[in-house]
């Protein structure tokens, strides 16, 4: 799977209210699922890290850095 479809498909399934975006309470489920229930304390930082706008929101581009440093 490409990085692209990849993004697509996690805004897919953890973009509850369908804005787009990844709330900080939207990335922490897709943290939770993909490293696991010790993944939700270090959520808040990775976003931290990864909001570069700090619009408190995680967008595809953002998301796409994400994978790009840790290829999860
Ligand atoms: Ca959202
Ligand atoms: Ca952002």
């Amino acid at each position: 799977m490409k990085r692209e479809e990849l993004v697509e498909v996690l805004i897919q399934e953890f973009d509850r209210n369908g804005d787009g975006v990844l709330s900080r309470g939207e990335f922490q489920e897709l943290v939770k699922y993909l490293i696991g229930e010790h993944g939700i304390r270090i959520s808040s930082r990775i976003f931290d890290q990864f909001d570069h706008n700090h619009d408190n929101a995680m967008s595809r581009e953002e998301l796409m850095e994400l994978i790009d440093e840790y290829w999860l």
